[in-house]
Formats: C-alpha cells, sequence, structure tokens
C-alpha cells in the first residue's frame, strides 16, 4: 500500500480580489504544527505573487483560531534539534518575505493563544469576534514566545501590559485586547468573516502599489530609529510619482469620477 497522503492542514479560497486562508486542524484546536507552518506560509506566498490577489483573510476553522505552536510535535526535541531544524523560523517569512506586499488580515475566531496570538500578530490588521482571546501562556510549558511575542506584544500594546500578560501566562478576552489596540475592531462571531471580507474589499479597490508602500513604511516605523524610518517614508511617498496609479488616484479625483488601479 502505499504512504498515505497527509491531510491539508490549511484550506484556500479565492473570491475574486481576496484570499481566505483557514487553519484546518480542528481537533487540534489548530495547532500550528511544522506542517501548518509550512502550508500557511508557501499558500501565503503563493497567493501574495498573484496579481489578482489584493488582501489575504486568515482565520481558524472551528471554535479556536489557534491553540499555538504543536506541544506534541516540540515535547521531544532537543537544543540541537531545535536549532537545527530552525524551529519555527519561517513564520517571519509571513511578515517580511511578501514580495508583493499584499495585506495580511487575522480574523481571531476563537482562542489564540502562544504561537496563534504571535501568528495573529504577524498581520497587518487584526480584527475578533466576542469568542476571541489571547494570550501567550508559553511560561507554564518551560518555554518562551518563540515567534515574535516578546518583541511584537509590548510594541503593539506597551510594556506594561505585555509583562503583565507574558509573566502571568493569563488570558485576555476579546474586550481587554480591544481596549488594549492589540486588536481594532471586535464583532460578533457571525459578523467575523463579512467584517473581514469587507476591509480586504475595500483595500482590493485601493492602488496595490499604494497599499504595498503603506505596508513598506509600516514596517520601516517597526524596524527602523524615526529619523531613518521618516527618510524611508519620504523615499516610498516620493516613488508613488512614478506609478500609473498617482496619476490615475489624483486624475480621477479632479474629473470627478472612480479610479481605475493596477497591481503595479
Ligand atoms: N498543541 C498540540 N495539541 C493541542 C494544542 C497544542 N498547542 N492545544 C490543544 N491541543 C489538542 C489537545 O491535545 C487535544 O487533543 P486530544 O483530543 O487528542 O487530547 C485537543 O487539541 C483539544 O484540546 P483540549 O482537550 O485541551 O481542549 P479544551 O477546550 O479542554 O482546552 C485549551 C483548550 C485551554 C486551549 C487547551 O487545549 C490548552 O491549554 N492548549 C495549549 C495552549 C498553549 O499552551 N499554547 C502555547 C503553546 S507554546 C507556543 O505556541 C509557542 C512556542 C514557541 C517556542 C519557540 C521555539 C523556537
Amino acid at each position: 500500500a502505499g504512504a498515505a497522503v497527509p491531510e491539508a492542514a490549511i484550506e484556500v479560497t479565492q473570491q475574486g480580489p481576496t484570499a481566505l486562508v483557514e487553519l484546518n486542524r480542528p481537533k487540534a484546536l489548530n495547532a500550528l504544527s511544522t506542517q501548518v507552518m509550512h502550508e500557511l506560509v508557501d499558500a501565503v506566498m503563493q497567493l501574495d505573487a498573484e496579481p489578482s490577489v489584493r488582501a489575504i483573510i486568515i482565520t481558524g476553522r472551528g471554535k479556536a483560531f489557534a491553540a499555538g505552536a504543536d506541544i506534541r510535535e516540540m515535547a521531544g526535541l532537543d537544543q540541537a534539534q531545535a536549532e537545527q531544524q530552525q524551529l519555527f523560523a519561517r513564520w517571519q517569512e509571513l511578515s517580511t518575505g511578501r514580495k508583493g506586499w499584499t495585506p495580511l488580515i487575522a480574523a481571531v475566531n476563537g482562542i489564540a493563544l502562544g504561537g496563534g496570538a504571535e501568528l495573529a500578530m504577524l498581520c497587518d490588521v487584526i480584527i475578533a469576534s466576542t469568542a476571541a482571546s489571547f494570550g501567550l501562556p508559553e511560561v507554564t510549558l518551560g518555554v518562551i514566545p518563540g515567534i515574535g511575542g516578546t518583541q511584537r506584544l509590548p510594541r503593539l500594546v506597551g510594556r506594561a501590559r505585555a509583562m503583565d500578560a507574558m509573566l502571568t501566562a493569563r488570558r485576555i478576552s476579546a474586550e481587554e485586547a480591544l481596549s488594549w489596540g492589540l486588536v481594532s475592531r471586535l464583532v460578533q462571531p457571525e459578523q467575523l468573516l463579512p467584517e473581514a471580507q469587507a476591509i480586504a474589499d475595500k483595500l482590493a479597490s485601493f492602488s496595490p502599489g499604494a497599499v504595498a508602500r503603506l505596508l513598506q513604511a509600516s514596517h520601516a516605523a517597526d524596524n527602523m530609529p524615526l529619523d531613518a524610518a521618516l527618510l524611508e517614508e519620504r523615499r516610498l511617498f516620493y516613488s508613488c510619482f512614478g506609478t500609473a496609479d498617482q496619476r490615475e488616484g489624483m486624475g480621477a479625483f479632479l474629473e470627478k469620477r472612480q479610479p481605475v488601479f493596477t497591481k503595479n
């Protein structure tokens, strides 16, 4: 008998200019195994390279967004293996590996713990349903966050809240996440995907080149000292004037008509 083909751990649906990427291991609460990482990162990179795709939504099937990295898979590793495997290194590609800078929208439908919360924080927009909750409970497992949590959470919500959350491993409710500014919108569960879709459709109607530059400037904000980041913003701003979309966008405004943008 031939070897069983492993079941796909993610599901991709493309609808017009938007792609929906669903984590699909509901029985394991969408735990982020190495297989999930490779499939998800490969899928996002492929969609990002696709000219027709203007926004990508990431969500979880079932009741969880993702209950973290796969503990079963990690439990037996020793240090040499973790280092040799470069465990979880590919997750960072979601943030800085997108050549087309297609925006990622995290639609957090349920628990987002450990790597699940870190995956959401890798995205450009995070919205949540009232059923969502967040947490970085790694310390309870004898490890620390390894997919950016110790760095991104304090940048996103401030050091005091981040250290409180990580050192106590406590669960952050959707309401608290909204009040912290960790998520930008909170909606009823049945409204989550329609809301994410509305954001995606809006984004998809704008100039892809301008959206890409906005994301690049946002990354400069995260990664550079202010003086350098301001120069980078100006460089990106000037480069907009080398695009057809700038002429189209401003021309359409002056002619009082809707602009038609192209992915350039
Ligand atoms: N990994 C593997 N399997 C998981 C995980 C996980 N993270 N979370 C849940 N599951 C599995 C359970 O084992 C269970 O499987 P089975 O039915 O075969 O026993 C199934 O999913 C359902 O889970 P529960 O029965 O526990 O469901 P409950 O509703 O009772 O509880 C909880 C839900 C509270 C979310 C609970 O499952 C839980 O606490 N999960 C673990 C959460 C966690 O600690 N996540 C952090 C993991 S560490 C991490 O993400 C970052 C590591 C970074 C390391 C970096 C190294 C470089």
